[in-house]
């Protein structure tokens, strides 16, 4: 038993003395192998996760400018819209300025009625307004065709085309349905596939000139500048007729036209070209920075008045209102027309959407 006991002991001796360093060695052996795998394994995990990392980063650095230039672009459209809500506030400000300004007699510091350009300081920008007298244009109601056919002739239509239009208006505002020599009346807007026909009654706004047959875009916004439905007079005031009417006029054949037209003008030949506008600091009054030719008014009373106003970022909006004043009363002025207006007094200035 001893021995069984000793060679038993040594075996298991022996054995684990095999085993062990077999089993160290296997160890070992697996411990190197799983060390490299694991080292190799290590880096890759470790180049992953860098990757992801450097990922992860320009993602939000992507999502971090597209949110920074996403929150300058509203900021710049909120300053945009404070700006322009600034310049529009400015503008009818020049308008209620020139209605009190159309309330005195030019001789009593009233304001002249002849496109003249006042200027003025205010609110932290500038005001320009100017007024046209509505008595110096041509009245698309009253105004005789031979005067129509002119005003077309002069923007470059032919006889014939001029000759249709101006039969045409006249065809659209008189109450009957017969039709003129090269107008159009109802079935001639039929035949033309529209939907309306003549109006059979006067112009309410010249804007309704866009419904006359033969009446183009490009056109309307050439000649509307020279027509009005607020005079009443079969010929324009020529002393506040606008420069559009007078170019037109003296284009036409003095000979066969002047004598239809009114005399009451002071108009002159050859004056000089109006000054440019004053770079002078403004006043907190508005003063003239471009002179008319007159200093006469029509008995119209109508006005149409263009302001525009610009904050000092170069926001401008431009108004333009038709009024008419009479001074009397409660209601001393009333407001035929509010719309915006073309930029006629800050040309070039930046436009804010
Ligand atoms: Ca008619």
């Amino acid at each position: 038993m001893p021995a069984l006991a000793s060679a038993a002991r040594v075996k298991i001796v022996l054995g684990y003395s095999t085993y062990l360093p077999l089993y160290g060695s296997r160890m070992n052996k697996a411990s190197d192998q799983w060390q490299e795998t694991y080292s190799v394994l290590s880096v890759g995990r470790n180049g992953i996760a860098l990757v992801a990392v450097l990922w992860v980063l320009v993602l939000l650095s992507v999502m971090a400018a597209g949110l920074l230039r996403d929150t300058r672009v509203e900021t710049n459209i909120a300053r945009n819209l404070v700006e322009n809500t600034k310049a529009e506030a400015l503008a009818d400000a020049g308008v209620y300025r020139a209605v009190l300004g159309l309330l005195a007699p030019v001789d009593q510091g009233g304001w002249r009625v002849d496109g003249t350009v006042y200027a003025w300081a205010y609110g932290g920008g500038e005001i320009r307004v100017s007024v046209q007298d509505e008595g110096g244009k041509i009245d698309l109601n009253k105004g005789q065709d031979a005067l129509l056919r002119i005003l077309f002739n002069s923007l470059g239509l032919d006889d014939q085309e001029s000759a249709a239009l101006a039969d045409a208006i006249v065809d659209f505002r008189d109450p009957d349905d017969l039709r003129r020599l090269n107008g159009a009346e109802d079935a001639d807007y039929a035949l033309a596939g529209l939907a309306h026909e003549a109006k059979d009654a006067p112009f309410a706004a010249v804007e309704e000139l866009h419904q006359v047959l033969g009446m183009t875009p490009a056109l309307y916004d050439r000649v509307a500048p020279s027509l009005t439905v607020y005079s009443g007079l079969r010929s324009p005031h020529l002393a506040t007729a606008p420069r559009a009417v007078l170019d037109f006029l003296s284009a036409a054949s003095a000979a066969a036209f002047g004598q239809e037209f009114s005399t009451d003008t002071t108009v002159q030949e050859g004056e000089p070209a109006p000054p440019p506008p004053s770079t002078s600091p403004l006043s907190a009054e508005p003063e003239i920075i471009r002179e008319g030719r007159t200093t006469a008014r029509s008995r119209v009373n109508v006005y149409t008045i263009h302001a525009e106003g610009r904050m000092e970022s170069g926001a401008v909006f431009a108004r333009e209102a038709v009024v008419r004043v009479t001074g009397r009363g409660e209601r001393p002025y009333r407001f035929h027309a509010w719309r915006q207006g073309r930029r006629l007094h800050f040309p070039g200035a930046e436009e804010v959407d």
